[in-house]
């Protein structure tokens, strides 16, 4: 995989965008949902992927094409191929690096803009799975957020934000249910880290007060508001209901 180009900026002028996550690789789920959407809102050109991408480019470019999607940002999660697209986006620092003919990776934090809206990315999360991942093959400690890219995503207010992980407090009731439950019976350090990153999101979630915050990573529909107003969208993954949103 190779850069084919990077950005700094992006101003879109799109009224309408796609936001999706965790699709997990799963090209059976892309040529599925990527003609639906072209079925379902023609025209729209963008997607927004929150993350647990690790797609294969080439079909993204096939289907993408097909559908009239001419460019997909990827907030990247935590299940991601981080040996591969560390080094791209470490090469082109504060860059959005293209890899295929739509695929844009997105650094850590990278803010944009839609519509003229202030769009704020902050990808990465802790694997509640770790125990059962291998280091170097399916599990890469580039997932966790950094706190200077905390401090940096921090830097002023955006009206939207995209991230893998769930900010801490959610008021999306079945990420809370999910997180009061853990039904995945996931050990109690990975939960500690769970809870750090999303302490961690939280606090940029704080300080830039988006009216709005679409995440992925807990595989859980849904939608919530704070008592301040502001609304957080939890996506679904592939194959359930909610994994796409626009
Ligand atoms: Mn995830």
């Amino acid at each position: 995989m190779k850069t084919l180009e990077s950005v700094g900026r992006m101003a879109l002028p799109d009224p309408r965008v796609w936001v999706c996550g965790d699709w997990h690789g799963n090209v059976g789920w892309l040529q599925t949902v990527v003609p639906a959407m072209a079925r379902l809102a023609p025209g729209v050109t963008t997607i927004l992927h929150a993350g647990d991408w690790w797609m294969d480019s080439k079909s993204v470019d096939f289907w993408s094409v097909r559908a009239g999607i001419e460019r997909v940002l990827v907030t990247l999660g935590n299940h991601e191929p981080y040996d591969e697209y560390a080094p791209l986006l470490d090469a082109h620092p504060g860059h959005a690096v293209r890899v295929s003919d739509v695929v844009w990776l997105l650094p850590r934090p990278w803010r944009f803009e839609v519509f003229g809206r202030e769009f704020l990315s902050l990808g990465g999360a802790a694997s509640v799975d770790r125990r059962w991942r291998t280091e170097g093959k399916d599990w890469w400690p580039q997932e966790r957020i950094l706190d200077e890219q905390v401090e940096a995503a921090c830097s002023r207010p955006a009206d939207v934000m995209i991230t893998h992980e769930s900010p801490g407090d959610s008021p999306v009731d079945a990420v809370s249910q999910l997180l009061a439950s853990n039904p995945g019976g996931f050990p109690a350090d990975a939960l500690a880290e769970s809870a750090a990153s999303r302490a961690q999101v939280s606090r940029v979630w704080n300080s830039v007060h988006p009216e709005l915050l679409l995440h992925g990573h807990m595989h859980v529909s849904g939608q919530g508001q704070t008592a301040d107003g502001r609304r957080v969208v939890s996506l679904g993954r592939l194959r359930r209901s909610g994994t796409s949103r626009y």
